[in-house]
């Protein structure tokens, strides 16, 4: 008898008051719907992988709902990366990206704007050699044409665009007089490696702010948030951090 009572409690939960429970507590299936852009796998040629799966873990913690993307385009080139050279090989961006997205990832091309609350972009030199020609035209790089559509789009509808490590150069192209951070303006050493990245934002009219890699710099009017991430020759745990930073500003910015 007991048993048996205990089993029909659950028919009894009122569907409303279960609905308002899951809003309270954060679960899983009430957060902001994010889009994470990809542009392959690994730091050299793609995404960074470490900041990838920072994104989504933070993003999972957070009780967002991700859906990932990547364009549908062959890799510049393919690294080596134990060798640091490049291979006599090509790769195509959205079936490397797949790795990352445990197969599933969309081609960039379907992303509609108004399907998501916001849109994250990790690092890697994918971003700057696949998602624009940054790497080899520097400031007047070209970006890629679903990158443009979507960054535009997210910015035009007011929802929050997350940029770390070297993909904020997409928002500097592409949003005037926007702020960023790639974190420190001199090379300090070593500790940051391409500092010189700074005055690149700058030359192409956007405003750079200088920030520690565990901080993400959060442009208000224009809902842009970005992380040192990698830009920093640190330890993991400190980039962990500070792409969180990105992650839960972007998921406020979202009102969701
Ligand atoms: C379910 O709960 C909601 C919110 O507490 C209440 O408004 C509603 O009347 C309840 N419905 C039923 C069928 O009990
Ligand atoms: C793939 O991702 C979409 C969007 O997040 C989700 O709805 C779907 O359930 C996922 N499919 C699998 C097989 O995990
Ligand atoms: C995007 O989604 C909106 C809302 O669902 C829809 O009205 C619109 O047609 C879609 N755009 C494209 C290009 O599919
Ligand atoms: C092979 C190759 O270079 N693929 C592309 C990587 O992305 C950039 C930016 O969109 C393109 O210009 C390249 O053609």
């Amino acid at each position: 008898m007991f048993a048996l009572r205990s089993l029909s409690v659950p028919s009894l939960v009122n569907k409303t008051q279960a609905l308002n429970a899951c809003f309270h507590t954060g679960a899983r299936v009430c957060g902001a719907k994010v889009a994470v852009v990809l542009s392959g796998c690994g730091v050299y040629d793609g995404t960074e992988i470490h900041e990838a799966s920072a994104t989504l873990v933070h993003l999972s913690r957070m009780g967002a709902q991700v859906q990932m993307f990547a364009p549908d385009v062959s890799q510049m080139h393919v690294i080596d990366h134990k060798k640091g050279q490049p291979a006599e090989e090509s790769r195509n961006v959205l079936s490397e990206s797949a790795r990352i997205a445990r197969g599933n990832v969309s081609d960039l091309a379907e992303l509609n704007v108004s399907d998501h609350d916001a849109i994250i972009f990790p690092g890697g030199f994918g971003a700057a050699k696949n998602l624009s020609t940054f790497a080899v035209d520097g400031p007047d790089c070209t970006v890629n044409r679903d990158v443009e559509r979507v960054l535009k789009g997210f910015h035009q509808a007011g929802k929050p665009i997350g940029l770390c490590c070297i993909s904020p150069v997409l928002a500097a192209k592409l949003l005037p007089g926007v702020e960023v951070t790639v974190g420190h303006e001199e090379e300090e050493g070593g500790r940051w490696p391409y500092a010189g990245m700074a005055q690149a934002i700058k030359a192409m009219g956007a405003k750079h702010c200088v920030k520690e890699v565990t901080e993400a710099h959060v442009d208000q009017k224009n809902k842009v948030v970005t992380s040192p991430a990698f830009m920093c020759e640190t330890k993991l745990h400190l980039i962990f951090d500070g792409i969180g930073a990105m992650v839960s500003n972007v998921l406020k910015l979202s009102g969701k």
